[in-house]
């Protein structure tokens, strides 16, 4: 069974949410990174950069969630199209937009604003702004759409964990309707309800 090391944080859901829509077995660890458990020796040997998540497959050890999202659509045959197609690359460039750009620049908003506020306000204001721009490019790529790619898809997986804290980077989804009818619709999902609440149960899915 799929070992899944994880904590409750958006890169860790973005998995836990992909092996629950893939209905494939596994078992979530807890690796509370609010006790360094990230810098343990058997950590760190699966996850050298000592950040969740990770997960062992038999032979196979793999972390950077990105990675493990493909690796599991490449197991499963699900939630990535056969490559060489338009609908394939459309996955992958959202996946790398949010691996990029929709997780690294709201980490560093949830940094400022969320974790420290008030104590650097040009800080807090280039997280902010470069979170609302992302917020605005998402929102234009889905009119329209029901999902970021033609179906769901891994990085429907990617993007939705982080924008479930839109509290914490200070968006009002409102100001984003195109986002928040994505963001509800997969909300209600169960195998997402049931993603969110690995490695352990944190309360409900926030709702705007
Ligand atoms: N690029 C990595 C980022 C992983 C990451 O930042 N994980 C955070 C939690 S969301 C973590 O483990 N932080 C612990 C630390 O920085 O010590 C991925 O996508 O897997």
């Amino acid at each position: 069974m799929i070992k899944l090391y994880s904590w409750t944080t958006p890169n860790g859901r973005k998995v836990s949410i992909a092996l629950e829509e893939m209905g494939l077995p596994y078992e979530a660890i807890a690796i509370d990174i609010t006790q360094d458990d990230q810098f343990g020796p058997e950590f760190l040997k699966i996850s050298p950069n000592n950040k969740i998540p990770a997960i062992v497959d038999g032979d196979q050890s793999i972390f950077e969630s990105g990675a493990i999202l493909l690796y599991l659509a490449h197991k499963t045959g699900k939630f990535l199209p056969q490559i060489g197609t338009q609908d394939h690359w459309d996955v992958m460039q959202w996946l790398m937009w949010q691996m990029g750009g929709f997780g690294p620049m709201v980490g560093q908003a949830h940094h400022f604003l969320h974790y420290n506020p008030g104590k650097l306000a040009y800080a807090e204001e280039r997280y902010h702004k470069e979170t609302l721009r992302l917020y605005g490019v998402l929102n234009t790529h889905l009119k329209g759409r029901d999902f970021v790619a033609a179906d769901l898809s891994i990085a429907d997986f990617a993007i939705w964990p982080w924008a479930s804290r839109f509290d914490y980077h200070k968006v009002d989804l409102n100001d984003f309707p195109e986002v928040k009818r994505w963001y509800l619709a997969l909300a209600v999902r169960p195998a997402f309800q049931r993603g969110y609440a690995q490695p352990k149960d944190v309360g409900p899915v926030p709702l705007p």
